[in-house]
Formats: structure tokens, C-alpha cells, sequence
């Protein structure tokens, strides 16, 4: 049974107090498991500008208030989660369960670049925009990685150690396989994350099974913790290496993956190209900290906070008309 006490997460409150189940699913959860009728919406191309830019200023705002947290891969990767949730993604919010039964279902392997994931579930009424305020602070139920046990809507996996979300995401597609759901699912990955031997058990097993209702995205942005991936451990060309492990696989290069309509047009592609018995890659080359000059293409600002005058360096640049902070 659930324990959660709902409606107490209001800012600088305790969150949830929770027993050891997951909370069940409302009574108005519906799966739904015949032709897709969770229709994406579409986004003018001001709305999807405003969205992104709105994004980056939770991402500043997230970490600078706490002094710690993920910047760099968040600013990378706004595009990418602004067109999948709100324009690709075939799902309910506010009927969302952990299981993703009839619903698309997103896992984050790469779970440090959380104020990206948090702030594009909170603009798409996953939970109260003004709960982003209590990010990394104790209690709170967005915690730095993603965490299952304070039962965030959205979160369907604990990740952070990375390595693991692509075995998980395989694993949920074989689930939706076997419950004849047809919705899909999505996982994203980071480049330096591939470094770990994990991700290429999960790849060949996905090819191996033929598993064609995945579709995982690296966020290939040549940088990782301690600098630039070439440098620290190459991952070589990732388009030959997913072609040659058996997936379909889709390049978006540098000059794009930070383009909101080549980015959304990417994830359109990729959901005509499963069911072909083969798993899908977006091999995605977006720039560590775009939108800000001074953090992009700089493997510094991959888990640093910037200072007080930084910050207002940065929001200067991703000044907003008819902004909506939290
Ligand atoms: C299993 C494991 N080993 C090491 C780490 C520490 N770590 C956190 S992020 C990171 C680099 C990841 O690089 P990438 O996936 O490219 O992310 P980006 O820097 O581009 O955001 C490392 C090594 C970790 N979180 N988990
Ligand atoms: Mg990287």
C-alpha cells in the first residue's frame, strides 16, 4: 500500500514521507494499448525558442542555488529534451506510473545531467514548476541523480552510476514487447559514459533480439569529467561502431544537434525507423554548455556551478521576455 503524502511538496517543505512500496497506480490510469492516442502536441518555433531558453535559465538557477550540480551536458542537451517531451513523446504526465505501461517511456543513463530532465518534466506537468527550487537540497525529491525512492513522476530508474540505463531501457522494451504495448522507448546516454564495458553487453543484446522499439541517443559532445573524451578514453567513431554492433543508426552532427527543428526532425525519423527489427541510434553531436559562450565547448562547466557573477553573465545572455522562473 502507499504510505506517500501527496500535496506536501511545496517549496522548502519535506517532500514525501514514504513506506517501503511505490505508490499504485491512480484510478485514472488508463493504459493504453491499442493505436497510439497519445498525440504529441507541436510547438511553434517562437514556443520551442522560448521553451529551450526558459530551460537554460532553470538549469542556472538549479545549480547555482546550491552551489553544485551538472550544467555543462544539461545546457548540451535542452534541445533534444524540449523536442522529445513535448513534441515526440507520446505520454500522460499527470497519469504517469514508474512501469511506463502504455505510455513512451524515457530512462536518463547519464542521470548527472538531471536539471535538464527535472525542468523539462516540470514544464510538462509532471510535478509543480516550483518544486525545481528544491533541487539537491535535502529531502527533496530531486535529488542530484535521479532516484526512485522519493517517487518523482518521471523517474523510472535510479541513475547516475553510469553505464546502466541502456541494459534497463532494453529491458523495458522486451517488457513492452511482451505486454503488446507499442508505445516505445527512449533512453539517453552521455559519450563518456560509453567508456563503461556495460552499454556494449546492452547494444549487442538489443541487435542480437532485434529489439526495434528502443531507440537510445548519445549525447556526443566530445567532453566528459576530466576533459575531452579523445583525450581521456577515445570512443572512436560512434556512428561505425553502432552500425557494426547491428543497430540503425542516425548522425546528427555538430551544426545541428543544437538546432531545435534538426533535432526534433531527428527524433521524428528515428520513431519512423523502429519496428524494423533492428534498435535505433541518434548519434547526437551537441556542444557541452550551449547557450552560454563562456561554458560552451568546455569540459569545466561538465558538474560546476558558476559563482554570483558568472550566473549574471549567463542570464544576461538568456534574457527572456514573459520569462516564467520558478
Ligand atoms: C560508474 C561511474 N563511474 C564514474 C562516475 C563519475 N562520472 C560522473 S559523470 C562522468 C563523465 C561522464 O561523461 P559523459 O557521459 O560524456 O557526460 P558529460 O560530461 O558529457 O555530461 C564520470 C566519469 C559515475 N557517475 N559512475
Ligand atoms: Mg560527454
Amino acid at each position: 500500500m502507499c504510505t506517500a503524502t501527496r500535496g506536501a511538496n511545496k517549496l522548502g517543505k519535506k517532500t514525501e514521507r514514504l513506506g517501503r512500496n511505490p505508490p499504485a497506480p491512480s484510478a485514472s490510469f488508463t493504459p493504453v494499448n491499442a493505436a497510439p492516442t497519445l498525440s504529441p502536441t507541436a510547438l511553434s518555433p517562437e514556443r520551442a525558442r522560448w521553451l529551450c531558453t526558459q530551460v537554460r535559465r532553470d538549469i542556472l538557477r538549479m545549480v547555482t542555488a546550491v552551489n553544485s550540480g551538472h550544467p555543462g551536458g544539461s545546457l548540451g542537451c535542452v534541445e533534444y529534451f524540449v523536442a522529445l517531451f513535448f513534441e515526440v513523446l507520446r505520454h500522460r504526465p499527470q497519469q504517469w506510473h514508474i512501469s511506463g505501461a502504455g505510455q513512451d517511456l524515457f530512462i536518463l543513463s547519464n542521470g548527472h545531467i538531471s536539471p535538464v530532465f527535472y525542468s523539462v518534466l516540470a514544464r510538462t506537468g509532471y510535478f509543480p514548476v516550483a518544486e525545481l527550487a528544491t533541487f539537491r537540497k535535502l529531502d527533496s525529491r530531486l535529488q542530484g541523480h535521479p532516484a526512485t525512492k522519493e517517487h518523482l513522476p518521471g523517474v523510472h530508474v535510479a541513475t547516475g552510476s553510469l553505464g546502466q540505463g541502456i541494459s534497463v531501457a532494453l529491458g523495458a522494451a522486451e517488457g513492452k514487447r511482451l505486454a503488446a504495448d507499442p508505445h516505445l522507448v527512449y533512453c539517453l546516454t552521455g559519450d563518456g559514459e560509453l567508456n563503461e564495458g556495460q552499454p556494449w553487453e546492452a547494444l549487442q543484446l538489443a541487435a542480437h533480439r532485434r529489439v526495434d522499439n528502443l531507440i537510445v541517443t548519445v549525447d556526443w559532445n566530445r567532453k566528459q569529467i576530466d576533459g575531452d573524451t579523445r583525450q581521456v578514453l577515445d570512443t572512436g567513431d560512434l556512428v561505425a561502431k553502432f552500425d557494426a554492433f547491428g543497430w540503425a543508426t542516425l548522425h546528427v552532427p555538430q551544426r545541428q544537434a543544437n538546432d531545435y527543428a534538426a533535432v526534433r526532425a531527428a527524433l521524428q525519423r528515428a520513431g519512423r525507423m523502429v519496428g524494423k527489427g533492428k534498435p535505433v541510434a541518434i548519434l547526437l553531436e551537441t556542444v557541452m554548455g550551449h547557450g552560454v559562450d563562456f561554458m560552451a565547448d568546455n569540459y569545466q562547466w561538465h558538474g560546476k556551478a558558476p559563482n554570483a557573477e558568472q550566473f549574471d553573465k549567463a542570464m544576461a545572455q538568456l534574457a527572456l521576455e514573459g520569462a516564467e522562473d520558478y
